[in-house]
């Protein structure tokens, strides 16, 4: 019987990693494109997640297993986007900025990104302001995604701001900045291009970056 997408949103939604990962093998098997499994099963799936976390039905560790299928699911579906010519929404160069060692916040903005259609060059922890700029500059970077959860440590984004200045690239990549202490006000300081207080603001912000509709 032929697989119905929605199935496989449900299985992301519930966090079944099994049950996602052999619908989307499935559905390969069936022909459908990687574009309709992306949209209709993984992305459909990834936007309940993200509203169910906004109004406070779901916590993190529920929006971490559902990445997690996520994850799991497009490792089956990337080999083919290439031969589709699927463009994803942008690509994106996300950390946690130097000195800072907090990583739970960005990962799931960074999973959340890569559920909703954007190519995530994730660099990690304590990433230093030349650390972002040479992975921008390598990926052709969109946006930068920076994240601090210490008072220490955000003047670090200050200074990947500035660097990136410094370096002749802020016309073409938006940057983002989030994590617990940041808020608006700094964002607007350090001359960011927008910041979010979740994950899932993180791409509707994105996508606004993009010129995308949220
Ligand atoms: C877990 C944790 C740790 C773990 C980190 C493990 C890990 N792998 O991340 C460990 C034990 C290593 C740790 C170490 C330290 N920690 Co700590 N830690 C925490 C804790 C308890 C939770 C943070 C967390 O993960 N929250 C959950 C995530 C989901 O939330 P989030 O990060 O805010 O992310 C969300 C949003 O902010 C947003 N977001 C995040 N990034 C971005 C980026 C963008 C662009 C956007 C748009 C949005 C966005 O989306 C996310 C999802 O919705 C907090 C206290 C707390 N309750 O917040 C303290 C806390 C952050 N830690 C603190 C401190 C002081 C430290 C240490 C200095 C302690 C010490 N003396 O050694 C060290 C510093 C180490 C270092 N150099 O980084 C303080 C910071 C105080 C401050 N304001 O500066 C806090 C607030 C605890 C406290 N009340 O004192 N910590």
């Amino acid at each position: 019987m032929a697989i119905a997408l929605e199935e496989l949103a449900t299985a992301i939604i519930k966090g079944q990693k099994a049950l996602g990962v052999g619908l989307t093998r499935q559905a390969i098997e069936e022909g459908l494109g990687p574009q309709a499994i992306i949209s209709d099963g993984l992305i459909a799936g990834m936007a309940v997640v993200g509203q169910k976390f906004k109004a406070n039905e779901f916590y993190v560790p529920e929006v971490l297993i559902a990445a997690r299928v996520m994850k799991e699911c497009m490792t089956l579906i990337k080999p083919l986007m290439a031969d589709a010519g699927v463009k994803p929404l942008g690509t994106v160069v996300v950390g946690t900025v130097k000195g800072d060692l907090h990583d739970i916040g960005k990962n799931l903005v960074a999973m959340m990104l890569q559920g909703n259609g954007f190519d995530v060059v994730d660099l990690g922890v304590d990433v230093s302001p030349e650390q972002f700029i040479a992975s921008a500059k390598a990926n052709r970077a969109d946006i930068m995604v920076l994240s601090a959860l210490l008072t220490t440590t955000m003047p670090s984004m200050k200074l990947t701001v500035d660097a990136l200045q410094e370096a002749g690239m802020r016309n073409g990549i938006k940057v983002m900045v989030g994590g617990a202490p940041v808020t608006q006000g700094f964002a607007d300081e350090i001359k960011a291009d927008g910041y979010a207080p979740d994950a899932a603001s993180a791409v509707d912000l994105a996508k606004l970056l993009m010129g995308v509709a949220a």
